[in-house]
């Protein structure tokens, strides 16, 4: 029986995380035993070299061992007490120091949980119902949240779950990415009862789809118009698109800011913050309630704040001229083997595209060629390259990776785009 056999068994699917299983792709999944820098390596015992990055959450490559000592000194020291420490200071301080927009935060367990929270804060503190968000935007498996989402629900093409009573999403509303228009007219019919709108700045869950030049301080400036609040979803974004986030990268101040991923070092993790007349809403100042008890855990807090200490401004320039160098090369091939297809890139996280000129919206993403994307990811497999099993998913860059990483995968997808082509793809 394979490992894969056994957990289908165990695991609905094989998997803990939809995504995991490849059904986009087929074949099965790969069993990691461990990561090291930019690689990892299989049961089999195959290194391969990795740009899933733990969805973005290895900024900083694999078992950095700055990362692992913190990691066993906090662990040393007790694995979680369900009470204050001092390792959430020191991480949430960090946090507040790099966005301003954060007065005031909260620890929380997940990216899902972080959004779920702040949505029930915006919706206290404004007394409103509804939230709106963009089609192919992925904010974790909330209930109100799994309309039109992007990532898992939209590979197994799953937008709207079962399970979810109408009566839940009800006060969603979806607009299309980039649609500000869509919001505008949203707001001028019914702003009065628009508790936020919730944006991934740069949507990561949909492939790469950068927001175009004025998307975002539209949305400021519509929400800000009806007094609803505007909440960045930075599960992703956050500490990846620099230290202050897409939020510092485009200069637009939220009301409310969700993380996950980087500032846990790679172990669960979420947080959620804004103005602090917003956050004191929270139990125990305010009527809103939310606790865990593996909020702030100290192991977590502690490869989270030891991670933020290795970002600083030339780790940013070596990612943005790695993402630069791995995007060009991209775009090069693709006009040389001339493959339909595009490359959407903001600083190290990037989606290669096949099929369209260009992804703006989840329509323009759904008109992809899944085909061309599972031969690519096969073929880059085989070489040793480890992608995200699903072409509506990002490639994530790590400090670890080398510009012989880059130059290495580029000649893999060149071979590999040449041999589909000498297949007779068109
Ligand atoms: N939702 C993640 C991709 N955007 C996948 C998470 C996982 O399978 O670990």
């Amino acid at each position: 029986m394979t490992l894969y056999d056994e957990a289908a068994r165990l695991f609905p699917g094989g998997v803990n995380s939809p995504v995991r299983a490849w059904c986009s792709v087929g074949g099965t999944p790969l069993f990691l035993l461990r990561g090291r820098g930019a690689t990892v390596t299989d049961a089999d015992g195959r290194t391969y070299r990795d740009f899933v990055g733990s969805w973005g959450a290895a900024i900083a490559g694999h078992a950095h061992p700055k990362v692992v000592h913190a990691v066993q000194e906090a662990a040393a020291a007790g694995l979680g007490f369900g009470a204050p420490t001092c390792a959430e200071l020191e991480l949430g301080r960090a946090i507040r120091d790099a966005m301003p927009s954060i007065e005031r935060l909260r620890m929380v367990t997940s990216g899902t949980e972080a959004v779920m929270s702040a949505i029930r804060v915006a919706r206290a503190f404004t007394k409103r119902p509804t939230v709106l968000k963009f089609a192919g935007c992925y904010h974790g498996h909330s209930d109100g949240l799994l309309v039109r989402a992007g990532s898992g629900p939209m590979t197994f093409a799953l937008p709207d779950s079962a399970g979810v009573p109408e009566s839940v999403t009800m006060h969603t509303v979806v607009a299309d990415y980039n649609a500000g228009d869509q919001v505008r007219a949203y707001v001028a019919a019914k702003g009065s009862e628009l508790a936020a709108v919730i944006v991934e700045p740069v949507a990561a869950n949909m492939g790469v789809v950068p927001p175009h030049e004025g998307f975002l301080a539209g949305l400021r400036a519509a929400t800000r118009e009806c007094g609803a609040l505007l909440i960045f979803d930075e599960v992703i974004t956050g500490f990846r698109l620099g230290r202050g986030g897409a939020q510092a990268r485009f200069a637009i101040e939220p009301d409310l800011t969700c993380l996950g991923k980087i500032i846990g070092g790679g172990l669960p993790v979420g947080a959620f913050g804004g103005r602090t007349e917003v956050m004191e809403q929270l139990a125990p100042l305010g009527p809103v309630y939310q606790a865990g008890t593996l909020a702030g855990n100290p192991v977590t807090m502690a490869a989270g704040r030891e991670t933020l200490t290795l970002l600083d401004s030339a780790a940013y320039a070596r990612l943005e001229e790695r993402g630069a160098r791995l995007a060009g090369g991209l775009e090069r091939i693709l006009a040389e083997r001339a493959v339909p297809g595009c490359v959407q890139r903001v600083g190290s996280m990037l989606t290669l595209f096949f099929g369209i000129p260009h992804a703006h919206t989840l329509a323009d993403v759904e008109r992809l060629d899944r085909d061309r994307f599972r031969s690519f990811f096969f073929g880059m497999l085989e070489r040793g390259f480890y992608l995200p099993p699903s072409p509506f998913e990002a490639m994530f860059l790590s400090l670890a990776h080398g510009e012989n990483d880059v130059d290495d995968f580029l000649a893999a997808a060149d071979e590999v785009l040449r041999e589909d082509r000498d297949d007779g793809r068109p």
